[in-house]
């Protein structure tokens, strides 16, 4: 059945400012309406929401507007039939900047300077803590979208990249490529470790401690992908003991980060509040991809990141 309706669930607000969603779809050949947790739904709805729900099981199409849609229970709609689409493919840009800033941020040190500037401090640091990025490896783990974002970025500002996938595929940028059983020595070498894998039964606690131990002692841990990859525990005492330098955090265990968790208090730490894919356009490009998948759909070819 063609869809005659776009529903975007009022859950998208928490991401985006709904409206402009909403707005940005109005090219679309069917009414665009803002819906609750009670829309009724049948095989003539689309559904575009960042939250799951189980009513929309019963829509034509339902379109995460998250890249990572591990929320989602993939199983019961490959049950039920009902295509499931995701947002990966367009955030190479936003969160591969993010990571370029945290790291030229350690080495250039900038998070200190900015700390002491909030108590009116002029401030050298030790001589040898400044570096410069551009001598430096990094090992990215997961080479998709965001992989191959933060790569191509590294790559242009000198750094070696090595990589973690499971298929063995050459990556633009990307000079050695290691498959996840390697993962210790892929590991080993890099000033920065950065995380953009799918939180997976395979990836879930992925770096540990062991890893910790593999990691240079002057390395920076850097994590957008999801909280459970890392685990959280194992990361503090890590930082606590010296085993790595420091980390970049988008992403936690529980999010809100809560105020009582350690990670807050470290220097070496700076933690972003899930913010690697927000920006001013988020609107725009998350509305571009869906109405791709609608027009898709509607004419019935096989739709763009369906992954049930
Ligand atoms: P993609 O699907 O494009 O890339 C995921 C990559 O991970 C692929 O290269 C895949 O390659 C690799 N991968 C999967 N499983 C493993 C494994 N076990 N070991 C090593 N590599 C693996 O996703 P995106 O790049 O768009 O996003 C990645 C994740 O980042 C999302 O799932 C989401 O959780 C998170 N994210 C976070 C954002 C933020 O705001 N911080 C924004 C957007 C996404 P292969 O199949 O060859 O293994
Ligand atoms: C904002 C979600 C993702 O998986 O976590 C990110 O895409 C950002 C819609």
């Amino acid at each position: 059945d063609p869809l005659e309706r776009l529903c975007v669930h009022e859950s998208v607000d928490e991401k985006v400012p709904i409206e402009s969603f909403a707005a940005a779809l109005d090219d679309l050949p069917v009414p665009v309406e803002i819906v609750g947790d009670d829309a009724g739904l049948d095989e003539t709805d689309a559904v575009a929401s960042y939250r799951p729900r189980d009513g929309f099981i019963d829509a034509g199409w339902v379109h995460c507007i998250r890249a990572g849609y591990d929320e989602f229970d993939t199983e019961a709609y490959e049950d039920a039939g009902t295509p499931l689409t995701n947002s990966t493919g367009i955030h190479d840009t936003t969160v591969g900047e993010l990571v370029v800033g945290y790291m030229v941020m350690f080495a250039r040190r900038l998070h200190v300077y900015r700390d002491k500037q909030t108590r009116r401090q002029w401030y050298d640091p030790p001589y040898d803590r400044p570096f410069t990025v551009d001598t430096e490896s990094v090992c990215v783990v997961g080479l998709g979208t965001i992989g191959r974002g933060v790569a191509t970025r590294a790559s242009a500002l000198g750094m070696d990249v090595v990589g973690v996938r499971r298929s063995d595929a050459s990556v633009e940028g990307v000079s050695a490529i290691y498959p996840p059983d390697e993962l210790n020595e892929a590991i080993g070498d890099a000033r920065f470790v950065v995380l953009a894998v799918p939180d997976t039964p395979e990836t879930e606690g992925m770096i540990s401690t062991a890893e910790f131990q593999h990691m240079r002692s002057d390395a920076y841990l850097i994590n957008v992908a999801r909280g459970p990859v890392v685990d959280e525990d194992a990361l503090i005492s890590a930082l606590d003991d010296g085993v790595i330098a420091g980390a970049g955090l988008d992403v936690f265990r529980t999010e809100p980060l809560p105020e009582s968790s350690p990670l807050w208090d470290f220097e070496e730490v700076i933690v972003s509040p899930h913010q690697g894919s927000t920006t001013n356009c988020y609107h725009r490009d998350l509305a571009e991809l869906a109405e791709e998948i609608f027009r898709q759909y509607q004419s019935g070819e096989p739709l763009r990141n369906r992954v049930a």
